[in-house]
């Protein structure tokens, strides 16, 4: 038990960047849908997603989501 506590706190900590990622990636696969964005951004645009998604495969990744909250594309939670 106390193992597993600590390996939580540890992968905690490892993501504590990618906080707004987590709250946004609602299924948990990893990177972030439209659908998903826009239950946290409800004024996002398909325009304004295709901007977060520099690599166009359709998803954000938490590089993604990074560099768009770098440079201001969507709001820090
Ligand atoms: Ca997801
Ligand atoms: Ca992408």
């Amino acid at each position: 038990m106390k193992t597993f506590v600590i390996a939580l706190t540890a992968a905690t900590i490892g993501t504590a960047a990618f906080a707004a990622m987590e709250d946004v990636d609602t299924d948990g696969d990893g990177v972030v849908s439209f659908t998903e964005m826009l239950a946290v951004y409800p004024t996002l645009t398909e325009e304004g997603f295709g901007a977060i998604d520099t690599n166009g495969d359709g998803v954000v990744d938490a590089e993604e989501m990074t560099a768009a909250e770098e440079a201001g594309l969507i709001p820090e939670a």
